[in-house]
């Protein structure tokens, strides 16, 4: 496993952000390139690069991500009108962080789910 990820540096408060959410399993703070009127990342604080790493071992602490997902876009306001949970994995997905996270977007309307390039 690698030592360190620009997101666990944000996890140990060592870089900046806008940290909405944090406890002993999982961090969640504003993607710096926001998408979405809400759009929030929410990692584990463990490094877990993709979710081909996910093993047994890690079954609570994603189990608790989409709990604390809930918690957060009631807490955005946006629960009821829906938002999208959206984990990328790799090359094809352009995962750009080697630290696996769920973006939490919402706040419009989303339109389809993928816009692919021609
Ligand atoms: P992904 O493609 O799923 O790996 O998404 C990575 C996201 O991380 C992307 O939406 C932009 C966001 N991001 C990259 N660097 C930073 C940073 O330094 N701070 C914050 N808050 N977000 C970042």
């Amino acid at each position: 496993m690698p030592e360190d990820t620009l997101f666990s540096k944000i996890v140990r408060r060592e870089l900046p952000a806008d940290i909405v959410f944090q406890d002993d399993q999982v961090t969640a703070f504003r993607d710096i390139n926001p998408q979405a009127p809400t759009h929030i990342l929410i990692v584990p604080n463990k490094i877990i690069p993709t979710v081909n790493d996910v093993t047994r071992e890690d079954e609570a602490t994603l189990g608790h991500l989409f709990i604390v997902a809930h918690q957060i876009a009631k807490s955005e306001g946006i629960d009821t009108d829906g938002y999208r949970l959206l984990i990328n994995c790799g090359q094809h997905a352009n995962q750009e962080v080697f630290h696996l996270h769920m973006h939490l977007l919402g706040g419009r309307p989303l339109g389809p789910m993928l816009k692919l390039p021609s």
